[in-house]
């Protein structure tokens, strides 16, 4: 559960627009190549514009779950439909994104970086992955 804490420290790292998830998706092909099979009909170079669109899409989708953290599953229930349903990602993909999420992060706050960030982080994006892993079976 997020506490009020988690809450205030997320949105205010988020407002300061620190630009982590972008370079999550960037960190995620290069250190689990796996993860680009999910996007055969993709140009991956770095910084082409399908990357940069994409990024922008889950970078919006992550500012209304921002703004949505107490009802995440309602705000994000569309893209839960999605993620399960068409794209058929292995939920596994998840951790390693949230993973690459908190190294970019960590680099852009530096010491701003505090165990208390970086706990309450950890439990949005699993929070995020739960919604959108929820309608798997
Ligand atoms: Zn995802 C898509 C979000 C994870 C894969 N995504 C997408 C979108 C969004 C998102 C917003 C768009 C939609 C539309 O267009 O409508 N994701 C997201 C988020 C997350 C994710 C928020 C977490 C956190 N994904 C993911 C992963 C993967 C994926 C992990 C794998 C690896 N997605 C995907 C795909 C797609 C998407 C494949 C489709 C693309 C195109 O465009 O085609």
């Amino acid at each position: 559960m997020l506490t009020a804490d988690d809450k205030k420290l997320i949105q205010q790292t988020w407002d300061k627009r620190v630009g982590a998830p972008r370079g999550a998706g960037g960190g995620l092909f290069i250190t689990y190549p796996q993860t680009k099979t999910y996007f055969p009909h993709f140009d991956l170079t770095r910084g082409s514009d399908q990357v940069r669109n994409h990024g922008k899409k889950v970078v919006n989708a992550l500012t209304s779950a921002v703004k949505n953290m107490d009802n995440l599953s309602q705000a994000l229930s569309e893209l839960s439909n999605l993620h399960a349903y068409n794209l058929r990602v292995d939920p596994v993909n998840f951790k390693l994104l949230s993973q690459c999420f908190q190294v970019v992060l960590a680099v852009n706050l530096g010491k701003d970086y505090t165990p208390e960030v970086h706990a309450a982080f950890d439990k949005f994006l699993s929070a995020v992955a739960a919604v959108l892993a929820e309608k798997y079976r």
